[in-house]
């Protein structure tokens, strides 16, 4: 798959072998925007389903007015259809670059080559497209979603003894998963399988999509608890669905982080406030914070210079000390 072999071209590959532009023929009138030198672009987001995408919103829009491009912004409120239609006002706007973080994966080769033949460059955030042209986009800013998956795995592996609260030989898991058919829900689902499948003793019992909302992963942890006594674990592959979790579980006269633990994937404040309070057992950072590195490569892209094909972010994970540590300074 196309996503895959992405992947696969790490931050490593920047420095070496990966400095070749997708799409370059695209932006070869180096102008770097209008005639004034302003860059307009079209952001077409998501929506604004979780704490993460607040941040990422915000670092988007901050940057774009701190660097004078002028930005077209918005909001698909979680429909691929109202994306699809925002970037094609964007081509019929003429603006000079595209950005985007697609709701799913797959659906997009259309508008993509609509983009391309009117010769408008555009830049992936955040989540990737699966589409066999690859020349249909410059580049993919963004998390390594498997990687984060599989840090989740990793601990889970190394911390299964304390996992199985039931002390009954297994670590039931219920995993609530991200937005179906989107890369991160895709991604960290694979990764988190990958690294369980290290220990017999853990097994996923029941999984079920929250869309990446407190509101979702509280409904669906409602029903989980209603069919199944014996859970473990909840691995949620974003905090505002561990923090709707936190409270079904809370609702159920449950102790989250002790009678139940919670791995979840973002580490935005709520969630980091949750991990150093011991409701959240572990997070694995997901960094919403790509306005700057967008700005930038909207301006190489522009400028005709080449870019890589693939710009991983860097992150980390936090345990509930390391939580209770940077608290105070987290900007998001
Ligand atoms: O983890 C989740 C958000 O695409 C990385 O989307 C993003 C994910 C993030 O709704 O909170």
């Amino acid at each position: 798959m196309v996503k895959k072999t992405l992947v696969a071209a790490t931050a490593i590959s920047l420095s070496t072998f990966a400095l070749t532009s997708c799409g370059s023929s695209n932006a070869e009138s180096g102008s770097g925007g209008n005639d004034d030198g302003t860059i307009t672009m079209g952001f077409a987001q998501v929506g604004a389903e979780s704490g993460w995408r607040t941040a990422n919103t915000k670092s988007i829009q901050e940057t774009a007015e701190a660097e004078g491009i002028d930005l077209k912004f918005t909001d698909a409120q979680g429909k691929q259809e109202n994306q699809i239609q925002a970037i094609r006002s964007y081509i019929q706007q003429k603006v000079d670059v595209i950005a985007f973080s697609p709701v799913v994966e797959t659906g997009f080769d259309a508008v993509l080559q609509e983009a391309k033949a009117a010769g408008i460059p555009v830049i992936l955030t955040d989540r990737a497209v699966d589409v066999e042209d690859t020349s249909l986009y410059e580049t993919f800013l963004g998390s390594d979603f498997v990687l984060e998956g599989e840090k989740a795995g990793e601990w889970l592996v190394e911390n299964a003894k304390e996992a199985d609260v039931d002390g009954d030989g297994t670590v039931n898991v219920v995993q609530l998963e991200g937005t179906t058919g989107a890369a991160p829900a895709i991604d960290r689902a694979e990764g988190f399988a990958e690294k369980i499948a290290a220990d017999d003793s853990i097994e996923v019992t029941a999984s079920q999509t929250g869309d990446f909302t407190r509101d979702g992963g509280k409904q669906v942890m409602e029903s989980f608890l209603q069919s199944d006594d014996s859970i473990d674990v909840v691995f949620a592959h974003n905090d505002d669905m561990g923090l709707g979790a936190i409270e079904a579980i809370e609702a159920a006269g449950l102790e989250p982080g002790k009678d139940i633990q919670i791995i979840t994937i973002d580490a935005v404040k709520d969630g980091m406030q949750a991990l150093a309070d011991g409701k959240i057992n572990f997070i694995v950072e997901c960094n919403p914070l790509l306005g700057p590195q967008l700005m930038d490569l909207a301006k190489k892209v522009l400028d005709g210079e080449e870019v890589p094909e693939r710009v991983v972010t860097e992150e980390t994970t936090f345990t509930q000390e390391q939580a209770a540590e940077v608290l105070p300074e987290r900007q998001y």
